[in-house]
C-alpha cells in the first residue's frame, strides 16, 4: 500500500486530495496544526480513514517527527497562510510559513526519507504583473504581494532541492480553483455565499473591491487529479495548471447573481477596504505541457463551477 503525508489537510485541496488518494488506495497520513475549535468541517466525512499528525510548516522538528511516523512514498505540501488580501497585514507570518515553510518540509524529507516524491503547491500569483499572455513554465515571475513573494521563495527552493539533491521534487503553478469547499474569504465563496444569504433575506448589500480583475477558474476536484499525476511520472518537473480561458470578477457577480434569480446591480457594492495596495490584473494560464505531458484535462467548466457553489449555498440556507 502507497503512502502519503500531506500538509493542509483541512483546507479545500486537501479534502479533495485526501479523497482521490483515499479512492486509489493510499494509506493517508494528515499533517494538522493544534486549534482550540474543530476545523475539520471539509474532511469530516473522510476523517476516520485518515491519519493525522500533529504539526506546523513553522516548526521543522514536527515535520521531522511527522515524516519519520509516516514513512512516506508522496508528500504533498499543500499548507500554506493561502489568502493573498491577509498578507500584507501578515507579511512577515506570510513569509515563515507560506516561504520557508516550503523549505522546512524539504528538509524533513531530504533528512528523513530524500526518496519520497514531493510536490509543492505553486501558483499563478508568481507571475502578478505579468510578463506575458498567457503565463507558461517559462514566463518569468514578478510578485505583487507577499504571499507571492513567499511562493517565488517556495518554487525556487523546491526546483533548488531538486538539482541539489536529486529529490523528485515538482512544482506545480497552479491557477486560481474553486468549490463548494473553498474559504468564505476568496472572492467566488464570498460572492456565491453573498446571494444565498441575500436570497434568504439575511442580508440586502455585497460588498467586494475590484471588479475588473480577471482569473483563471477552474474546479479544485480537477486540479488535485493534476497534482497526482505529476508524482506519477518518469522524471520530476514544473507544470502550469489552468483551463486557459479567463474571466472578471464582474463575469462571476453576473452569473451568480442571475443563477438564484437576482439582479446585481441592486445588491453590489464597490468598497476601498477590499481593494488591494497592489493588484494582479489578469491571469490567464497556458495548461498544454500539462495537457501534453500528464494528459491532464480540465473538466468542469467556468459556468458549471459558479452554479454548483450557488446549487451547494443556497441549500446551506435552506433555498
Ligand atoms: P486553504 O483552503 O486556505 O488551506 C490551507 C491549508 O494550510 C489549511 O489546511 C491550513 O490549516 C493549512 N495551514 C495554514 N497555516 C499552516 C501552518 N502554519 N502549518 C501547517 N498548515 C497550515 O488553501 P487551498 O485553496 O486548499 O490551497 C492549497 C495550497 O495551494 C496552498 O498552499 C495555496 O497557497 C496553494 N494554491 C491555491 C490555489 C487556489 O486557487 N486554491 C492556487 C494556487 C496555489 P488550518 O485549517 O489549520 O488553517
Ligand atoms: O479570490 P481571491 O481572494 O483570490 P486570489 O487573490 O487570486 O488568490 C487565490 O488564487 C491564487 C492563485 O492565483 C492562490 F495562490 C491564492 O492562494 C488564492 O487561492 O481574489 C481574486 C480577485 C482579486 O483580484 C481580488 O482583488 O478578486 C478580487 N476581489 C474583488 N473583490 C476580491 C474581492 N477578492 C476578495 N477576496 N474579496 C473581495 O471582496
Amino acid at each position: 500500500m502507497k503512502k502519503a503525508l500531506m500538509t493542509g489537510i483541512t483546507g479545500q485541496d486537501g479534502s479533495y486530495l485526501a479523497e482521490l488518494l483515499l479512492d486509489k488506495g493510499y494509506k493517508v497520513y494528515g499533517l494538522k496544526r493544534r486549534t482550540s475549535t474543530e476545523n475539520i468541517e471539509n474532511i469530516m466525512h473522510i476523517k476516520n480513514e485518515i491519519e493525522f499528525l500533529s504539526g506546523d510548516l513553522s516548526d521543522l522538528s514536527s515535520l521531522i517527527q511527522a515524516v519519520r511516523a509516516s514513512r512516506p512514498d508522496e508528500v504533498y505540501n499543500l499548507g500554506a497562510q493561502s489568502f493573498v488580501a491577509d498578507s500584507w497585514p501578515q507579511p512577515v507570518y506570510t513569509a515563515e510559513v507560506t516561504g520557508l515553510g516550503v523549505l522546512n518540509m524539504l528538509e524533513a524529507v531530504r533528512q528523513e526519507q530524500p526518496g519520497a516524491r514531493f510536490y509543492q503547491a505553486s501558483s499563478s500569483e508568481m507571475f502578478g504583473k505579468v510578463a506575458e499572455t498567457p503565463q507558461r513554465e517559462t514566463t518569468p515571475f514578478y510578485p505583487r504581494s507577499p504571499y507571492g513573494a513567499a511562493k517565488v521563495f517556495g518554487h525556487w527552493i523546491t526546483v533548488n532541492y531538486r538539482e541539489s539533491y536529486d529529490l523528485f521534487a515538482c512544482s506545480g503553478i497552479l491557477f486560481n480553483h474553486e468549490s463548494p469547499r473553498r474559504g468564505i474569504q476568496f472572492v467566488t465563496r464570498k460572492v456565491t455565499d453573498g446571494v444565498a444569504r441575500i436570497k434568504a433575506g439575511l442580508q440586502k448589500e455585497l460588498r467586494l473591491g475590484n471588479l475588473e480583475a480577471k482569473r483563471d477558474w477552474g474546479f479544485a476536484g480537477d486540479y488535485v487529479e493534476a497534482m497526482w499525476l505529476m508524482l506519477q511520472q518518469k522524471m520530476p518537473d514544473d507544470y502550469v495548471v489552468a483551463t486557459g480561458k479567463t474571466h472578471t470578477v464582474k463575469n462571476l457577480v453576473e452569473i451568480a447573481f442571475a443563477h438564484a434569480g437576482l439582479k446585481w446591480e441592486d445588491h453590489v457594492v464597490q468598497a476601498a477596504e477590499f481593494m488591494r495596495p497592489a493588484e494582479v490584473d489578469l491571469l490567464l494560464g497556458n495548461p498544454q505541457k500539462a495537457k501534453k505531458k500528464l494528459g491532464w484535462e480540465p473538466k468542469v467548466s467556468f459556468e458549471d463551477l459558479i452554479k454548483m457553489m450557488v446549487e451547494h449555498d443556497l441549500k446551506k440556507y435552506g433555498q
